[in-house]
């Protein structure tokens, strides 16, 4: 990585903007998490025409060091598939006992946060407004709106991401459109995923 990044003495960066340091961006397509949506058959009618891009995040990942912090910038696009809008796959830390604070930027929806015991903290995101999911708790960001959901988070640089949890298991939570309004619902499908 660049000189930029000098985690030992510090550094400045302009952030957001996919062209400065594309390196460090990741995107994720629809057809790389089918399977973490509600509606699969939605996901997958709409994967025979297309591969919509669904979120993008530039992940300013220092090497692995308690101390230090990892952060950056999450662009959520608006949209559905089926009844369920837009997010992210959402994740554990490896490390449990580790919190991560996200501070919306513009765009609007929510931070969906639960323990593995399945207690929820649902966290409305709007620009200027932070939501700090907490340790021990999964976190997902949700696109409820018309236009891009941007973030900025940070956690303890170690923490590491479990994924297989919540591809397992899902979120005990959906938030489904109804009526045209979010609709907050419980998952059939939660603990039962395959
Ligand atoms: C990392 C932090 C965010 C997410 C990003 C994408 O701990 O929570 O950077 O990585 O919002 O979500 P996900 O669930 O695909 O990592
Ligand atoms: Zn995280």
């Amino acid at each position: 990585m660049a000189d930029i990044w000098n985690w030992a003495r510090g550094f400045h960066l302009s952030m957001g903007n996919p062209q400065e340091h594309p390196e460090v961006w990741t995107r994720r397509y629809l057809s790389q998490f089918p399977d973490f949506f509600s509606d699969r058959e939605a996901a997958r009618t709409i994967l025979e025409t297309e591969d919509p891009l669904i979120y993008e995040v530039q992940d300013m990942l220092p090497p692995s060091h308690p101390g230090d912090l990892a952060f950056g910038i999450t662009r959520l696009y608006p949209g559905k598939i089926g009844k369920e809008y837009y997010m992210t796959k959402g994740h554990f830390h490896v490390i449990p006992d580790t919190a991560e604070i996200y501070y919306c930027l513009s765009g609007e929806g929510y931070l969906l946060t639960e323990t593995k015991g399945g207690e929820v903290s649902l966290l409305p995101m709007k620009p200027s407004e932070a939501a700090y999911s907490a340790r021990g708790y999964a976190h997902r960001c949700i696109n409820t709106g018309t236009e891009p959901l941007i973030v900025f988070y940070a956690y303890r640089a170690d923490a590491g991401h479990d994924y297989a949890t919540i591809q397992d298991r899902g979120f005990h939570t959906l938030i489904l459109e109804e009526d045209g309004r979010p609709s907050i619902q419980t998952n059939p499908s939660y603990s039962t995923l395959k």
